[in-house]
């Protein structure tokens, strides 16, 4: 069971996106300076979880950066998640690769894809950023660097994800699901095969940050690396803006440089609603045949600290944290409100 469904199941908050105010007539006004204008957002609802292990930074004056990546390091430790982090599900060959990357919103950012056997990427990705003049660290170099930085190279492929892949082995179809556990008849079982953590930080000094880390599609090509470390792909942050990340199958946010869009979008006057909606279409123009098995989701924060997102499909949620509310999570508006498959 994913803690997606847990958290589902414990009674939090859900409305429209609509429903969430901006940060300039929130309970903020009523909060101690420190953390007045702070606020995390984060796709999913392991988001609830990573957005709490974020918030104690923000609420004592720190920084979105660190907010983020105390957050997705959260994610990458929970052993209830299969697509994130330690215990995600592996590729084809039965290797478990990681990719993560991080940004703020002065544009200092790094990523680390097709990591293995180190549990914390986002960390990696952050070291790639601050002790390197690169941004990006891939495959056996990604690890050599990890190693040399001191983080413990370790077996992280579990039991539970090693019996997935066997499962799947009888029939080794690659056919990502549109998670769906949000519907109303939800399916038994735990079929995703992707979920993503995106992370969005705005702290009390109006200062942007964001991260990404996932384990990518289960049952991938070894090799095949998605958005979620790719700059302007699976995040993007601009301080003079706003900040975008998104999940679902990487290969179309890719072929749209899909986060840098609703960021740009934004810069054009775009509500964050607005922006993913906007992508969102982009992504159904260019194909509409794929686009109704597949599932796509963005999410978007500005300077402001207005939130917005959109998806393909029913079934995207997204967790927002303030001094006024803790575990707020949030039904994302979607293109198609049937299911297609
Ligand atoms: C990828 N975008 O590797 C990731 C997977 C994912 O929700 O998000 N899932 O393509």
């Amino acid at each position: 069971m994913t803690s997606r469904r847990r958290f589902l199941q414990s009674s939090v908050l859900a409305a429209s996106a609509a429903a969430l105010p901006s940060l300039a007539a929130s309970a903020h006004d009523a909060t101690p300076g420190a953390v007045k204008g702070a606020r995390v957002v984060s796709t999913w609802d392991f988001g609830v979880g990573a957005n709490q292990a974020a918030w104690p930074v923000l609420a004592a004056g720190g920084s979105a950066l660190d907010a983020v990546e105390a957050g997705a390091r959260w994610a990458e430790a929970d052993l209830c998640n299969s697509t994130v982090g330690r215990c995600g599900n592996p590729d084809r060959d039965g290797v478990l690769t990681l990719d993560a990357s991080i940004m703020d919103g002065d544009g200092r950012c790094g990523a680390v894809a097709a990591l293995e056997d180190i549990a914390h990427p986002i960390s990696v990705a952050r070291r790639v950023m601050e002790r390197t003049p690169h941004v990006l660290l891939v495959g056996a170099g990604a690890q050599q660097f990890a190693i040399e930085q001191g983080f413990p190279k370790q077996p992280l492929l579990t039991d539970k994800a090693r019996a997935a892949w066997n499962e799947w082995r009888k029939t080794s179809k690659y056919q990502p699901q549109i998670n769906a556990e949000r519907l109303d008849n939800a399916r038994p079982g735990d079929k995703s095969n992707h979920d993503t953590l995106g992370m969005l930080a705005i702290d009390a000094s109006g200062k942007l940050a964001g991260a990404c880390t996932t384990s990518g599609m289960a049952w991938k090509l070894h090799g095949r690396v998605g958005d979620s470390p790719i700059i302007g792909a699976g995040l993007y942050v601009d301080n003079e803006v706003g900040a975008a990340t998104a999940s679902g199958v990487g290969e179309e946010m890719l072929r749209n440089a899909a986060s840098f869009l609703v960021v740009e979008l934004m810069r054009q006057g775009r509500s964050p609603d607005e922006a993913c909606r906007e992508a969102i279409d982009r992504v159904v123009r260019k194909r509409p045949q794929a686009s109704k098995t597949l599932q796509v989701c963005f999410l978007a924060i500005n300077k402001h600290g207005e939130v917005g997102a959109h998806a393909l499909h029913r079934g995207f949620v997204y967790a927002v944290c303030d001094a006024g509310k803790r575990d707020a999570l949030l039904d994302s508006r979607s293109v198609y409100t049937t299911q297609q498959t």
